[in-house]
């Protein structure tokens, strides 16, 4: 593995495919972390192994886990899954994990991002975060892909979607909140986006989900479901909080091309009804950092956006609710040719995140 420092993907002819586009592979990271996954994670690793298996059916998953945790894994995830040791802070592989870029020859390289726990001393959500931000290294050698030094600049991999074609979709909210870049301009943070995704385009989506402890990352409030098609996180309700961010998005949306010229089309996903903590799920919670990880009745960042596109499927949350199948509808709708699969997914969303958040893909045929 070589790590390149004096240059850019886009300057070597590489871009970050769409999620849509081929895969050879997907990476995630078995959780155990105390104070994100109630009761030590026990329901938390079930429900990964879950979203493993429903990927696995089309592509090859690699599950990294601790020391700690490697033995359970290996006995619980079944033999055509990967497992390999590796070291992390928790189990986030869509923000730590390396964005891969590819060449039209299908090389593939990794971009190794700085990481701060989303937002660092001073709004980041634990301390410390270094064995994370030394994965996507890891991650290139042992893909035995080269990768892009850019730990300079503070992205997690949730913060960016793209189409493959030169569109790159971010939001406002992250990407310049203080906890990240600072001292750098909004023009200065689209232009490294550029650089670094092979993109022409930036579009700044204005917020995300109410009360998305990542600043409001995009991945839970809007995606790319093909060229020049977005799906995004919706309410009708005038009276929910959420209602002012998601209709910013789709007005700001509405007045968007991509990077190929197309006016883009929004397709609505109707959110669950607020999704709470409960008082015995928060007992489960170790303290983070002194401080207790969520208050009873907190409400979570629930979006049915937040799925990950396998090669064959499309892996959707669930959440228990009765929009749940009316969600899985309109996705498959959107994915004729994948199967969409649902899972519950409540106890990924008490750790802070769903299942893109937790899933990685290698993209090449
Ligand atoms: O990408 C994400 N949504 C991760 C959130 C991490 C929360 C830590 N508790």
């Amino acid at each position: 593995m070589n790590i390149i420092k004096d240059s850019t993907p886009y300057a070597d002819g590489f871009r970050m495919p769409a999620e849509f586009e081929p895969h050879t592979g997907c990476i995630m990271i078995f959780p155990e972390r105390a104070d994100s996954w109630q009761y030590g994670g026990y329901a938390a690793r079930k429900a990964f192994v879950q979203v493993a298996c429903a990927i696995a059916q089309s592509e090859k998953v690699t599950v990294l886990a601790s020391d700690k945790q490697y033995e359970n894994a290996r006995a619980v995830l079944p033999s055509h899954i990967r497992v390999a040791e590796m070291s992390s802070n928790d189990a986030w592989a869509r923000d730590y994990a390396p964005t891969f870029v590819v060449n039209t020859e299908g090389k593939i390289r990794g971009i190794d991002w700085g990481f701060n726990a989303w937002g660092g001393l001073t709004d980041g959500l634990y301390f410390p975060w270094d064995k994370d931000n030394r994965m996507a290294r890891k991650v290139c050698d042992l893909y035995d892909v080269d990768v892009y030094d850019k730990r300079d600049f503070i992205l997690e991999g949730g913060s960016i979607h793209t189409d493959g074609e030169g569109t790159v979709m971010v939001t406002e909210s992250c990407l310049l909140s203080k906890g990240r870049n600072p001292s750098l301009s909004r023009e200065e943070i689209e232009g490294t986006l550029k650089d670094f995704l092979g993109a022409e385009k930036v579009l700044w989506l204005p917020r995300g989900i109410y009360l998305d402890e990542t600043n409001e990352h995009v991945d839970n409030i809007c995606a790319f479901t093909a060229p020049g098609e977005v799906v995004l996180s919706w309410t009708e309700d005038k009276e929910d909080a959420q209602y002012s961010l998601s209709l910013a998005c789709l007005e700001y949306l509405s007045g968007q091309k991509d990077a190929r010229g197309r006016k883009l089309k929004v397709h609505k996903l109707p959110l669950p009804k607020p999704v709470c903590i409960k008082e015995e799920e928060c007992e489960g919670l170790d303290l983070c950092d002194d401080e207790p990880t969520r208050k009873p009745g907190d409400r979570l960042a629930a979006s049915y956006v937040n799925f990950y596109i396998a090669n064959k499927a499309v892996v959707m949350p669930g959440f228990g609710e009765d929009t749940d199948e009316a969600a899985r509808k309109i996705l498959q709708g959107l994915f004729p040719d994948r199967e969409v699969v649902q899972i519950y997914a409540r106890d990924i969303l008490i750790g802070g995140g769903n299942i893109h958040c937790i899933t990685q893909q290698i993209p090449g045929r």
